[in-house]
């Protein structure tokens, strides 16, 4: 999983139940100016321009913290239960 954040947001909290939920993910950050720290334009991730968004393995991309905070607990509590 690949999670867009900007330091210091509201992504902060899908950063944070990453870490609890022990979940392997890279971190990408976006700038005020939208880029990418990889060089990447991120409206072409989240049209709306705004962080969290999480892609997912397949390439989906989740946006709004709501859902990606649901779906982190959601996998956490597959996890869990394996
Ligand atoms: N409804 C979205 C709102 C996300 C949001 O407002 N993100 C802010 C940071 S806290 C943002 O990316 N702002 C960039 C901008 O307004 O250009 C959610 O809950 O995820």
């Amino acid at each position: 999983m690949i999670l867009y954040a900007a330091p210091g947001a509201c992504s902060q909290a899908s950063h944070i139940a990453l870490i609890e939920a022990h979940i392997p993910y890279k971190l990408v950050k976006v700038g005020r100016d939208k880029k990418t720290d990889d060089g990447r334009d991120f409206k072409t991730i989240n049209p709306k321009g705004y962080t969290p968004a999480l892609e997912l393995h397949d390439g989906t991309i989740l946006t709004e913290s709501l859902a990606i905070l649901i779906y982190i607990a959601e996998t956490s509590g597959k996890l869990l239960a394996k």
